[in-house]
C-alpha cells in the first residue's frame, strides 16, 4: 500500500457574497434572502477553517475565486457598452440574470469536481471533473473557471488528469464531490466509491425541488475517471423534497466509516447491507446511522450535523468530525455529536467551525472544501504557492481587510465601484498566488 494523505482544498470566498436566495431546495439560501451579508467576516471564517485544517496536519490548498460580476457572461446576453453599462442595463432589464452573475458560489468547493485518486485509476492518475452545475444559472458559470483553478493545482499531466466537465445538458447533471463518497481502508489503497444521484437522465421528475444530479452524469463520471470499485445509490425523494439538495447534507464517509441520516435513501438498512457486501474484500464498513426520531431531518438540514468534515487527523487511531457551530447550538443534533464522541465507534471526537456567512447560503465546513487524496510524490507535484501556510494565511487575511466589504446588501451587487473593487482584489490575489497575468478573464482583454 502507498501511503497517501487527503488534502483540502476550499473555495476561497469571493468580495460579491450575498444572499440573493439563488437555490430552489436549499432551505437556508432561500430563507436568507436579501439580508445583507458581510463579505470580509464571511472570508475570514473561511480563511481561519483552512488554517484549523492545516495545524492539524492536512495539506491545505486555496481555490481562488471567480471574477463577479461576470461581465462576459452578461455581454453574452446582449448587454453591451462600458462594463458599468453592462451592469446597469443588465440590471435594469435582465435583473435574475444579473444576480446570477454576481453569485460568489464558487466558494462551495466541494462542487467544483468530483475527484478520485490514484489508488482507484486504471491508469494510475488523480482524476478531476469539474462540475457542469447545470441546475442553477448561477452555478453553471462555474466550471471553466474551475478547471484552470484545477490545472493551477495540479498542473503535472503525468500524474493529474483534470477533464472538461460534463456536456451541459439536464441529462447530465452534475454536481461533482458533494453526492460521491470514497471509502477505504486507508487514504492509499484501493477504495469503494459511492455516487449517490437524485433522478434518471430521461425519467421525468416530479419532486418540489431540483434533484440536481443524474445517474447518468455519475456514471459518466467513473467512466472517463477509470475507477472500477462503484456503488450508484439513489437518493430518496423524501431527502430532497426536505430540502437535501446535495447528498453530503445528510451523509459524510471516510476511510470505513459512512456517516449518514436514515432518510438519505429508501430502504436504507438494505442499502448499506448491499454496499457492506461490494466492500468487503477491501475492509469492513463500519456504518453510523442516526433515526429521525433522534434527529428530524429538518433538524439535519437546520444544523448542517452530516455538512461536516470527517477527517484523519495524523497520528490519531480514530476520525474527527468538523462541525458547523450552527451543529452546536441545535439540542439534538448536539446530542448525536456528544454521544458520538462518547461512543467506541470510528468517530472519536467532534470540533466545531465557524462558518456562519457561508451557512446561511447552505454551505457548511464539507461544502467548502474540496477533498483530494494524494500521495506523496502527488503532494509534492502540487503547485507550492497556492498550498496555505501561516504566512499565506496572514497575507490573505490582511488582504481580505483591505478589499472586502463588512456588509453587502442585494441592492450593492448593482454598484460599478464593486466591479473595481472586485478585480482590484482579484489583480492583487493572481500575484500572491503567483497565478500568472492572464488567470482571469478581464485580465485577457
Ligand atoms: O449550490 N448555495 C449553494 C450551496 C452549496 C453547498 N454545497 C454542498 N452541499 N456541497 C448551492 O445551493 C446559494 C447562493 C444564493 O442564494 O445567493 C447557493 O448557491
Amino acid at each position: 500500500m502507498t501511503y497517501a494523505v487527503e488534502a483540502n482544498a476550499d473555495g476561497l470566498i469571493g468580495p460579491t457574497h450575498s444572499y440573493a436566495g439563488l437555490s430552489p431546495g436549499n432551505l437556508a439560501s432561500s430563507l436568507n434572502k436579501g439580508e445583507a451579508s458581510n463579505p470580509r467576516a464571511a472570508v475570514l471564517q473561511g480563511l481561519d477553517k483552512m488554517k484549523t485544517l492545516a495545524d492539524l496536519g492536512l495539506p491545505q490548498f486555496v481555490l481562488p475565486p471567480h471574477e463577479r460580476p461576470n461581465i462576459p457572461f452578461l455581454r453574452t446576453l446582449g448587454f453591451s457598452g462600458s462594463n458599468a453599462q453592462v451592469l446597469e442595463r443588465a440590471w435594469k432589464d435582465a435583473p435574475s440574470f444579473a444576480a446570477a452573475a454576481c453569485s460568489a458560489s464558487p466558494m462551495w468547493a466541494a462542487n467544483a469536481a468530483t475527484v478520485t485518486p490514484s489508488a482507484d485509476a486504471a491508469d494510475g492518475r488523480v482524476h478531476f471533473t469539474p462540475a457542469n452545475l447545470i441546475t442553477n444559472l448561477h452555478r453553471s458559470l462555474e466550471h471553466q473557471q474551475t478547471k484552470r483553478a484545477l490545472d493551477a493545482l495540479f498542473p503535472d499531466p503525468e500524474r493529474f488528469a483534470v477533464h472538461d466537465a460534463l456536456p451541459s445538458v439536464a441529462h447530465l447533471a452534475d454536481e461533482g464531490a458533494a453526492n460521491h463518497v470514497r471509502l477505504c481502508a486507508d487514504h492509499g489503497s484501493p477504495g469503494m466509491n459511492l455516487f449517490v444521484y437524485g433522478r434518471e437522465a430521461f425519467e421525468s421528475w416530479t419532486g418540489e425541488f431540483p434533484a440536481r444530479q443524474t445517474l447518468e452524469a455519475s456514471l459518466a463520471v467513473a467512466r472517463r475517471h477509470g475507477v472500477d470499485r462503484w456503488f450508484f445509490q439513489r437518493q430518496s425523494a423524501e431527502a430532497i423534497n426536505g430540502g437535501v439538495f446535495h447528498n453530503d447534507v445528510v451523509c459524510v464517509g471516510a476511510k470505513t466509516c459512512l456517516f449518514y441520516h436514515d432518510s438519505s435513501f429508501d430502504h436504507p438498512d438494505t442499502v448499506i447491507d448491499y454496499l457492506a457486501g461490494a466492500c468487503e474484500d477491501l475492509f469492513e464498513l463500519q456504518p453510523i446511522k442516526v433515526s429521525s426520531a433522534d434527529l428530524p431531518l429538518a433538524d439535519a438540514i437546520s444544523s448542517y450535523l452530516f455538512n461536516s468534515m470527517l477527517i484523519q487527523i495524523p497520528g490519531e487511531d480514530r476520525l474527527t468530525l468538523i462541525c458547523p457551530t450552527e451543529t452546536r447550538d441545535n439540542p439534538r443534533s448536539h446530542a448525536v455529536a456528544q454521544s458520538l464522541a462518547a461512543s467506541n465507534g470510528p468517530i472519536g471526537q467532534v470540533r466545531y467551525v465557524d462558518v456562519r456567512q457561508s451557512m446561511r447560503n447552505g454551505g457548511g465546513p464539507a461544502c467548502l472544501r474540496l477533498r483530494v487524496v494524494l500521495n506523496e510524490a502527488e503532494l509534492a507535484a502540487t503547485n507550492p504557492a497556492m498550498r496555505l501556510t501561516d504566512a499565506l494565511h496572514a497575507e490573505l487575511s490582511a488582504w481580505a481587510n483591505r478589499w472586502y466589504r463588512d456588509e453587502l446588501r442585494p441592492a450593492d451587487l448593482a454598484d460599478p465601484a464593486l466591479l473595481d473593487e472586485s478585480r482590484s482584489a482579484l489583480d492583487a490575489l493572481t500575484r500572491i498566488l503567483s497565478l500568472g497575468g492572464g488567470f482571469y478573464p478581464f485580465q485577457q482583454a
